[in-house]
């Protein structure tokens, strides 16, 4: 990058330094990933120098020919893998797709049923903090309390008694598949529509590793950078019926221009989902993260419902005498990147809670295997057993920088491709 270093040595030095991180450390925060190199191409190009408000042959302003053929790729290519009827690639990433939900279905108020935040859920779905507990009238469902598994009993009695006119499905701290047809039924019973927001699992829709949402729900949303491995970013899937609500709530009615390099490189990504390659990935990422749950449990570790179906697992810190946080923090030093994170009915609070959430698909697409996820169980638990051992997290930070160096990081290691 010899002009960013020539015009601006600072902000390269320190893109510089994060390409480092990323390529030297464990990173298992589970929505984070590794674009290809032709993604990161795409979304750093000139079409980044283009306004395009509206829709292909519907702008307002001139000098779309190029523009036109990206989006309409992207979007060809989005209801083609997601067997969807209609796609917007617009949002700017996800919380901006869910809140362009919200205005197509239900306007500027109405009633939505989402998964509570603290049993996994996202905070657009409903909670008191974001705009969807603020402009709408939300309640949320959660889990239940033995299997720690969503409670479709408590889903069904909350949306007779709220009668949502929303209903949202869909996860971010969850180890569990969601039962997409249990949650039509339900909603349909009420006249809710159902929305599904994958963000976390989108791939594994694709790969079969996990039920698809269509055609049970009315809307999918997505972010684009998590399994997908695109930019960031943020996608509506929808019925025919509700395209026009769907874009006109994400232009005019939220956002102005798209950022259509971003949309570019989503089509890329998109391409690159569609591969058999891309399958392979998909089920690698839950078997590594079955083999890093065995590996955990094996050590002596609580995970929420004592394992995983998809990318994530769930350690109770608490149950091992710490909090979220202060493995989290252990962990960072030791170079194992991943993040607190409250778990099912948490004691504690959102800032300092008693779970730590890891996730697969980063390492995978570096190539790391399960061999690999049985050593890195280890290390969580040697840097756990050694909190305060400034020796012993040097000794863990070096064997993960031998990992690391074992399995280059495409998109920053020259020559590896995703
Ligand atoms: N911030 C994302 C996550 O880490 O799950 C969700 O938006």
């Amino acid at each position: 990058m010899d002009h960013l270093r020539a015009t601006d040595p600072e902000i390269d030095q320190l893109i510089e330094q994060e390409k480092q991180r990323q390529a030297s450390v464990l990173r298992m925060i589970p929505s984070e990933n590794y674009a290809s190199p032709a993604v990161l191409e795409a979304t750093g190009s000139v079409l980044a120098n283009k306004y395009s408000e509206g829709y292909p042959s519907k702008r307002y302003y001139q000098g779309q020919e190029n523009i036109d053929g990206v989006e309409l790729l992207a979007v060809g290519r989005a209801k083609e893998l997601f067997q969807a009827e209609h796609a917007n690639v617009q949002p700017y990433s996800g919380s901006p797709a869910n809140m362009a939900v919200y205005l197509a279905l239900m306007g500027k108020g109405g009633k939505v049923l989402g998964m509570d935040l603290a049993a996994g859920g996202h905070l657009t779905h409903g909670a008191k903090a974001s705009f969807s507990g603020i402009f709408y009238e939300s309640a949320s469902y959660g889990l239940d309390r033995d299997t720690g598994r969503i409670d479709l009993a408590g889903v069904r009695r909350m949306a007779r008694e709220f009668k949502p006119q929303v209903i949202f499905c869909g996860a971010s701290s969850y180890p569990r598949q969601i039962d997409f047809a249990a949650f039509a039924e339900i909603a349909a019973s009420v006249g809710a529509k159902l929305v599904a927001d994958v963000s976390h699992f989108s791939g594994l829709c694709l790969s079969g590793d996990h039920p698809a949402p269509f055609p049970h729900v009315d809307v999918m949303t997505s972010t684009t950078h998590k399994l997908l491995r695109g930019p960031r970013g943020g996608m509506i899937l929808c019925k025919a019926e509700l395209a026009g609500a769907v874009d006109k709530a994400v232009f005019p009615g939220l956002q102005g221009g798209p950022h259509n390099q971003v949309t570019a490189g989503i089509a890329v990504a998109l391409k690159e989902a569609a591969s058999p390659d891309y399958a392979d990935y998909c089920h690698r990422v839950v078997n590594n993260a079955k083999a890093l749950a065995e590996g955990l449990i094996s050590r002596g570790f609580n995970l929420v419902t004592n394992g995983t179906d998809n990318h994530l697992v769930l350690i109770d810190a608490g149950a091992a005498g710490l909090t979220g946080k202060v493995l989290a923090t252990a962990l960072e030093r030791a170079g194992i990147v991943a993040n607190a994170n409250k778990i099912p009915f948490d004691p504690r609070s959102a800032n300092d809670p008693s779970g730590l959430r890891m996730g697969t698909p980063a390492l995978t697409t570096r190539g790391m295997g399960e061999t690999e996820m049985d050593l890195v169980a280890g290390l969580v638990h040697q840097t756990a057993a050694n909190l305060n051992d400034e020796g012993a997290l040097d000794n863990i930070r070096s064997l993960v920088g031998e990992l690391c160096a074992g399995f280059p990081a495409p998109g920053i290691t020259p020559g590896s491709e995703c």
